[in-house]
């Protein structure tokens, strides 16, 4: 393991960096996990490597989504594990959610080791291993989930999703909220709700949202979700990165 001198400007990113390769090296991250960490790193660049206002406002009305949902499963996979574990974990107590492990480049030892890894970690279930339902329309691997958690969600958090599973989860009739730095993706412009921030950031904040709106009454946080527009958020990210780049130079 490299030493990372604390004083280092990009201390941050360099750490980060270095746990998703020790995750790698366990078993846990994907080989091609690394590159979609680095296409994170872009964005995450362009937006100043902070939450930005849209993102603070989408991590809000996904907590009220969550609050409000009957069956709210969180999806996770090897970068998300390796990453945010402890936070997800205690996103999924607090909301109450279920746990489910999903993989684009599903193995049975990669999900084995997943699950064995949130477990040490402290979550006391986690869903996945089981694969006794799929999400119809999908070819891949990311089809293949259990009956009792993404399948039979009515609201799923995706953190770090690949792509067309979000049209897929949305033509089952779910609530999709997704977590990406990449606010051109299909996933960010398919979701119900995107939240265009690093997990490390979103994943905190959204409990934080939590903790704060649990006691609202429902018909308040109803009207909240309801009223989000989706495609608006998407124009004011883009209007905050021209507008940064602009400054810039
Ligand atoms: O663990 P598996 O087998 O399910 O595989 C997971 C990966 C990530 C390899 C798979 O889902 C994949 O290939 O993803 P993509 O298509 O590269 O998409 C990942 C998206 O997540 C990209 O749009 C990135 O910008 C974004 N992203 C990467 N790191 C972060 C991120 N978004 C938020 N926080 C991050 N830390």
């Amino acid at each position: 393991m490299v030493e990372i001198p604390k004083s280092h400007p990009r201390y941050l990113s360099l750490k980060t960096r270095e746990k998703i390769k020790q995750a790698m090296k366990k078993g846990l991250v994907h080989e091609t996990g690394l590159i979609a960490h680095g296409r994170g790193e872009a964005f995450d660049y362009l937006i100043g490597e902070k939450t930005i206002p849209s993102a603070e406002e989408a991590e809000k009305v996904a907590a009220s989504t969550l609050i409000c949902a009957e069956n709210p499963v969180i999806s996770v996979n090897g970068n998300v594990v390796a990453l945010t574990a402890k936070e997800i974990i205690e996103l999924a107590e607090i909301i109450p959610a279920k746990l489910e492990v999903n993989l684009f480049h599903r193995s049975e030892k990669r999900i084995e080791n997943l699950i064995l890894e949130l477990k040490k970690q402290g979550a006391k279930k986690v869903y996945g291993a089981s694969a006794n339902a799929q999400i119809s329309s999908l070819e891949h691997n990311r089809s293949l989930c259990d009956k009792e958690g993404i399948y039979s969600a009515d609201v799923v958090l995706v953190p770090l999703e690949d792509g067309d599973r979000c049209e897929a989860l949305k033509a089952m009739g779910k609530s999709v909220i997704a977590i990406d730095l990449n606010p051109l993706s299909r996933t960010a412009r398919t979701a119900d709700i995107t939240i265009v921030d690093n997990v490390i950031r979103a994943i905190p904040n959204i409990s934080k949202w939590v903790k704060k709106l649990k006691n609202e009454d429902i018909e308040t946080l109803n009207n909240m979700v309801k009223s989000w527009n989706n495609n608006k958020m998407l124009r004011d990210v883009s209007s905050f990165i021209s507008k940064r780049l602009n400054s810039l130079f």
